[in-house]
């Protein structure tokens, strides 16, 4: 029996010896010290040893499990050990390493110009109502009282998908639609994205941004429409700022105007930047037509309103001084972040 044991043991230590990873140190035990093991078949195997030898035996038994789990946890311990120096010798942190930079994006020139025009109107009253780019012939051209033979339907000017329908040339669809809703009176106005059929120079581009707004209520007069955009002037341009409304033509409005500033650069004096005028045109305006009214649902012998629309890309490159509108959709971030 003795030899027995000292046979075990013996081959406990060598196959712990030979060990190389915890998973085999885990197998050594189970075939050792396991309920199937190898001396655990020694114990059962006690009842053929003579009655006065047991104790003697027994005690061997638990000696030899005790000196092979004290073995097995040693192993056990220096193999983690071991494996904890290989990791921390391969993923070595250099602290003196610069950090990564973190690079922020940065707003682009369009949506500062467009934020700061919402800024100004939301601050009057104004709800910010957005729309779809692709639109129905109908409410881009036909309920603003565009006919079927203006100039701006050929399709010279107009993406067209089909025969009703189009990328929009203007954002006013979406206050048709408001108007249609019926509910008065509306203070909106409606920013996004045009097309128009124009070849890409400094001052063109098929797709560009507009901010149009709308008022339809009782008693708006003229008046109303030139205060409201001499606020709007000051607000973007600077409190020294003046306006000149010049009489114009949109099927649209009536009567209409093209408003201008006094040139922020020179304060009307007249300069390079306002090619000598002392006035910057910025925008388009005047009295919703009566017959848009109507054919949007809304009484023109109650209500009334005004309208106008803004080029937002048109207020970035005269707001931030920018020579070539093509500078604005290149996204070159050296040029972006000067602003
Ligand atoms: C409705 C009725 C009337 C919107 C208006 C203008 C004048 C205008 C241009 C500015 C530069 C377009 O981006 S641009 O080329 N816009 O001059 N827009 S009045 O009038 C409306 C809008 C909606 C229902």
């Amino acid at each position: 029996m003795k030899e027995k044991l000292e046979q075990i043991k013996a081959e406990a230590i060598a196959q712990i010896r030979a060990a190389d990873v915890p998973e085999r140190l885990n197998d050594v035990r189970v075939k050792f010290l396991g309920k199937k093991g190898e001396l655990t078949a020694v114990l059962k195997g006690m009842k053929d040893v003579a009655p006065e030898e047991r104790p003697k035996v027994g005690q061997l038994v638990n000696d030899t499990r005790a000196a092979i789990e004290a073995l097995l946890e040693e192993s056990k311990t220096k193999m983690e050990r071991a494996i904890r120096e290989q990791k921390m010798k391969e993923e070595v942190i250099d602290v003196t390493l610069p950090s990564k930079k973190n690079i922020m994006g940065h707003r682009h020139p369009n949506t500062i110009a467009q934020e700061e025009v919402e800024r100004i109107f939301v601050g009057m009253g104004y709800e910010v109502i957005e729309g779809p780019e692709v639109e129905y012939d109908e409410y881009n051209f036909e309920k603003l009282n565009i006919p079927a033979d203006h100039p701006a339907k050929d399709e010279q000017d107009t993406f067209y998908i089909n025969k009703e329908i189009v990328l929009r040339t203007q954002t006013s669809p979406v206050q048709a639609r408001i108007m249609e809703q019926g509910n008065l009176p509306i203070r909106m106005i409606s920013p996004g994205r045009v097309f128009r059929s124009d070849e890409v120079d400094a001052t063109h581009s098929p797709s560009f941004h507009q901010i149009e707004g709308l008022v339809i209520d009782k008693n708006i007069s003229f008046a109303d429409l030139k205060g409201t955009l001499e606020v709007f002037a000051k607000e973007l341009f600077g409190p020294e700022t003046k306006t000149k409304f010049r009489p114009h033509h949109f099927p649209f409005t009536e009567p209409s105007a093209e408003v201008d500033v006094s040139c922020f650069k020179c304060g009307g004096k007249g300069c390079r930047f306002c090619k000598g005028s002392g006035w910057i045109e910025i925008l388009g305006c005047g009295m919703v037509h009566p017959h848009v009214l109507e054919m949007c649902g809304i009484d023109p012998e109650v209500y009334g309103g005004f309208a106008f629309g803004v080029g937002l890309e048109r207020i970035a490159l005269l707001k931030y001084e920018i020579d070539d509108m093509r500078l604005l959709y290149e996204n070159d971030v050296r040029f972006l972040k000067q602003f």
